[in-house]
């Protein structure tokens, strides 16, 4: 293969809603290039960029896969992102790679929320982007439809780049609107240039007025000639085009049908004229930046990356700056799905991947220290559970298994909660989690079950008690002698405990006391209504009895112990729950939704607040009853809304709640 300078090389992701044919458009675009003998079929499991079992059960896409075709003296990177909201994740990975994007939707008057999703995102990282409307040759395909519909709700403008010719099973080629041709497909996705068909002729000449007002408008000289002269040559036009795509002014509309061929070579060529060269600096020390790892069991550790400036060599010894420690490129090559194509070296502007790096993962910097970096967005998970294996001894098996997959999904968090001891997994979604279940499985071995995680409430008291403690037992042998008398109170929300030695005289010697105080603590701890901490409690301690013999630090320890059970039940125990700040982000027409769901929830709304014409939704709600609200604003929404929380602070649960709580509590405690 040739070296493709960084002019000649077009990294580019595809986004869009799920099943409108991204993966199956890369297929074809592999196809009709000769990069593979086949095409792949997501539906039949086939395609060469859905591979994983998890993917193909599902037919979705779940992970990032890049493939590179050639065309016309250019390399094309492809990005194959999957549409569904739960792998968000790997959108970023893809966009920290790419200069240019193309949004794929089926041909239909109906804009998919995956479209409006995909759109904002490109937005926020102001990526030049063309619109691919896919699936021409189904029944009731609309181009103009699409067209109209994304005019009407997306920014920038979507503006015709061609027009379909025919239309469902007879669609067959495009008229080039820059070129005024018609590009009509073969069998094999060749294309063969003809007139424009008279039918056509007067829609293609408006269509070609509407795309060379767009392509003059960003341009002086170009607007100043156009409205002169009332035209301009193909060249300006593209030219036009160029800059408006590049400035994120416009975004050029081609039509396809993955399946049949149609269209796609020409969609290829409007990827090297319109999308953006690759950035980066060819002149300077090797440098490159890792987007993307996948981790297989077998083959080790993969890491996709792109390389920012000079090249990178097989065999070549190169620092991880972000890390520290030096790699070494044992195995260079260019992806292509699953397939691995090697190569000696991977120059500027180019997306390679390495086999077997030691020490290096997603958004780390290999090679010189200088420059910018580009850096993949993690979002913060959403829906967590909690885990554990289900044979027993599986324990390390599951966090060796859960730390790999992390490797390659930045998303998923693996976190022990330190007051409830839980191990728990965190990602966008239930199907995120699931696959996870999935992969443990599948690449480690380990059968996990998952839970709602517990929550880390808390025990505290409402009132004053007072209680003795009494652990006597003085039959044969060394006896066990030590009676306490305490009295508990409520403190201020956070004091935790406090402690107060109020014995006169020696009731108790000095030396005991100590050990009251840790039989105390240690039934707190452990829980006394409900199985969780009690907190906020004062406890004095006011009298006691010991022997002079029989008496011993044990002994006190479990008066301590008894008596603070005694008073807790008797001082009106509550229990605390966390309550979060919730803050959830909703276009205008769900907020009555929303806000009736977090009502549902036990939430108290503190607010709401328009904010780029969506609407921002301020409330507390309590943590036992967020645990599905990722879930739920997902189907309110289907999946526009977001959200975030954060702790606030404790709060007594509700009488007919704790009761619950602590009935099962005692429950379980009296039958074990
Ligand atoms: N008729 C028709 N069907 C198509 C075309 N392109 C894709 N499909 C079908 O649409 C379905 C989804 O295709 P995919 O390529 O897997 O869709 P995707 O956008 O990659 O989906 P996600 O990976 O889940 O985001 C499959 O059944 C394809 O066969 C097309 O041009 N015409
Ligand atoms: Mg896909």
């Amino acid at each position: 293969m040739p070296r493709y300078g960084p002019d000649r090389i077009r990294n580019v992701a595809i986004l869009g809603h799920s099943h409108e044919g991204k993966t199956t458009l890369a297929e074809s675009l592999l196809f009709v290039t000769g990069a593979l003998p086949r095409m792949g079929s997501t539906d039949a499991g086939t395609s060469a960029l859905d591979f994983e079992p998890e993917e193909q059960k599902r037919k979705i896409s779940i992970n990032l896969a890049t493939a590179f075709v050639e065309h016309d003296g250019y390399k094309v990177n492809l990005l194959d992102t999957p549409g569904f909201f739960d792998f968000a994740g790997q959108v970023n990975c893809a966009l920290a790679a790419a200069e240019g994007a193309l949004v794929v939707v089926a041909a239909g008057a109906q804009l998919a929320v995956g479209t409006e999703i995909a759109w904002e995102r490109l937005n926020r990282s102001a990526t030049p982007r063309l619109v691919v409307v896919n699936k021409m040759d189904k029944e009731h395909a609309d181009f103009a439809g699409s067209l109209e519909a994304m005019q009407a709700q997306l920014d920038p403008k979507p503006v015709a780049l061609q027009l379909p010719i025919g239309a469902e099973a007879s669609f067959a080629g495009v008229v080039d609107l820059i070129r005024m041709r018609a590009l009509i497909s073969a069998k094999d996705g060749s294309v063969r240039e003809a007139e424009v068909p008279a039918e056509l002729a007067d829609a293609a000449a408006t269509a070609r007025e509407r795309l060379v007002e767009a392509a003059a408008e960003g341009d002086d000289g170009l607007l100043e000639k156009y409205l002169d002269e009332g035209t301009l040559t193909d060249q300006e036009v593209a030219r036009g085009l160029r800059a408006g795509v590049a400035a994120g002014r416009i975004a050029p509309v081609v039509c396809c049908s993955a399946i049949n061929l149609v269209g796609v070579t020409p969609l290829l060529q409007a990827i090297c004229d319109l999308l953006p060269a690759a950035t980066c600096d060819p002149e300077g020390p090797p440098r490159a930046f890792v987007f993307s790892t996948a981790v297989d069991p077998f083959v080790g550790r993969v890491s996709y990356l792109k390389v920012l400036s000079g090249c990178l060599r097989a065999e070549q010894h190169i620092p991880n700056t972000t890390r520290g420690g030096e790699e070494r490129l044992a195995q260079l090559f260019f992806p292509r799905g699953k397939e691995q194509v090697r190569t000696q070296e991977v120059c500027a502007g180019d997306i390679g991947a390495v086999a077997r790096l030691q020490n290096t993962l997603t958004n780390d910097v290999l090679g010189s220290p200088d420059g910018e970096v580009p850096a993949v967005e993690i979002p913060a998970p959403t829906y967590r559970v909690a885990i554990s294996p289900k044979s027993r001894g599986d324990e390390e098996k599951i966090s060796t298994g859960l730390a790999r997959l992390s490797e390659e999904d930045p998303v998923l968090v693996v976190e022990r909660d330190e007051e409830t001891h839980e191990l728990r997994i965190g990602g966008l979604g239930d199907v995120h989690l699931d696959v996870i279940l999935e992969k443990l499985r599948r690449k480690y071995g380990v059968d996990a079950t998952t839970r709602l995680p517990r929550v880390a409430y808390r025990e505290t008291v409402s009132g004053q008690a007072r209680a003795e403690g009494r652990h006597v037992k003085q039959t044969g042998g060394h006896g066990q002698y030590g009676i306490c008398v305490i009295e508990v109170s409520p403190t201020q929300r956070g004091e935790g405990f406090i402690w107060e030695d109020r014995i006169f005289g020696g009731a108790i010697p000095q030396n005991f006391r100590p050990s009251v105080q840790k039989g105390i603590q240690d039934a707190m701890a452990r829980g006394i209504v409900a199985g969780y901490p009690m907190v906020d409690v004062k406890v004095a301690l006011v009298d006691g009895k010991y022997h002079t013999v029989d008496s011993s630090d044990m002994a006190f320890q479990i008066a301590g112990s008894l008596a603070i059970r005694k008073a807790a039940m008797e001082a009106g125990p509550v229990l605390l729950e966390p309550i979060l700040d919730v803050e959830v982000r909703v276009p205008e027409r769900y907020l009555g939704d929303v806000m009736s769901d977090l009502n549902g929830k036990r939430g108290r709304i503190s607010g709401t607040e328009p904010q780029d014409g969506w609407q921002v939704v301020r409330a507390q709600v309590p943590e036992a009853d967020m645990q599905r609200f990722a879930l739920d604003l997902r189907s309110i929404t289907q999946g526009r809304g977001s959200f975030r929380t954060s702790f606030s602070h404790y709060e007594e649960v509700p009488t007919h709640l704790a009761r619950q709580l602590i009935d099962a509590y005692q429950k379980e405690t009296a039958s074990s």
